[in-house]
């Protein structure tokens, strides 16, 4: 281990006792589904860094490529003595672009759910980054959790959201996000914040419908998930994957479906299947920038700069905490 790893082991993210519940709860509803952070798992955070490296998968190398090229601007934003606080920091690869252009900055905390990748992937950093102090939270970061201080000052607190993770939520969830976000900044504060913009349904539909299957691979890992964590009896070969573009609600939707009629035991709890019948594992919700910028508004964000490609696929902002 790196002399500049600060070890957090108190925080364990996501019990198997919370995923029950919420498996339970989102199997019992009458639309059925699973929240998507149950996706990473080792094994799922794994699959998604393969989805990253598709083809068809344009956001990853999208926000890369805008990472490459404005990165300076960036980090000149951001500015000297940073502290960086990664929500879902997963491999971190992006992160290095940023890093490689900030000037000193104090601490770098990436928050994941993923136990096991997280701490691989900061010990890894952690090497990479000699002059870096990394304190990894394992934590699922819409609940609360303690940032760590670090060894020195930082000039100010700035939160990395990249990935587009934040279509995931509901644009009412993504908002107390945001809004909880900013209660725990100071003015002057920062949030880095990637998304995802609305396009060409085709273009849309190809990156989450990948010919090599791995999308496919990635959803049905969250029953094999289930197998093994809660000691359901999913018969994975009886569920396909389903990704489409829901336009009127401007996000593509994940679901795994029954292929045929069938039952299933979770927890001595038996959930029955119609053919066809699907559970809900995924929004990927796709903003405007001109909506993300209202959105985050509303929270006491103000944008002060936004980067995008040239044909306008995929958005980074950078807005400062402001008074409400
Ligand atoms: C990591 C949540 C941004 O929504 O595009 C990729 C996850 N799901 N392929 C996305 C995902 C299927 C991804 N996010």
């Amino acid at each position: 281990m790196s002399a500049s790893l600060i070890e957090n082991p108190l925080l364990r993210a996501s019990p198997a006792a919370e995923f029950l519940d919420d498996v339970l709860r989102g199997l019992s509803s009458v639309s059925r589904s699973v929240p998507s952070k149950y996706f990473y798992d080792d094994i799922g955070s794994t699959i998604f860094d393969e989805i990253c490296k598709l083809d068809e998968y344009y956001p990853t190398r999208v926000e890369s490529e805008i990472m490459h090229r404005y990165g300076n601007e960036i980090a000149c934003r951001l500015g000297a003595n940073v502290r960086l606080i990664e929500y879902g920091s997963g491999s971190s690869l992006k992160t290095r672009i940023l890093l490689d252009r900030l000037v000193d900055p104090c601490l770098y905390v990436p928050v994941d759910i993923s136990n096991e990748h997280l701490s691989r992937m900061a010990d890894t950093l952690a090497t990479d980054y000699p002059l870096l102090s990394v304190a990894p939270v394992a934590a699922d970061f819409t609940r609360p959790f303690e940032v760590p201080k670090g060894r020195f000052e930082a000039r100010r607190t700035c939160v990395y959201f990249p990935g587009s993770t934040i279509g995931n939520f509901l644009q009412e969830e993504a908002i107390q996000l945001l809004a909880d976000i900013a209660d725990r900044c100071e003015r002057g504060d920062g949030l880095l914040i990637g998304f995802d913009l609305r396009k060409d349904k085709d273009v849309l539909e190809k990156a989450y419908n990948d010919r090599a299957g791995v999308t496919a691979a990635f959803n049905k890992n969250l029953l094999h998930r289930m197998n093994s964590d809660l000691g359901a009896n999913f018969d994975t070969r009886q569920f396909g994957h389903h990704a489409f573009f829901n336009d009127a609600a401007g996000r593509i939707e994940m679901h795994l479906v029954s292929l045929r009629e069938q039952s299933v035991d979770i927890a001595d709890h038996l959930f029955r299947f119609d053919r066809n019948e699907t559970i809900l594992t995924e929004y990927s919700q796709k903003y405007s920038i001109s909506d993300f910028e209202q959105m985050t508004a509303q929270v006491g964000w103000q944008c002060k700069e936004t980067w995008s490609d040239k044909r306008d696929y995929f958005a980074v902002m950078y807005l400062e905490r402001s008074s409400f």
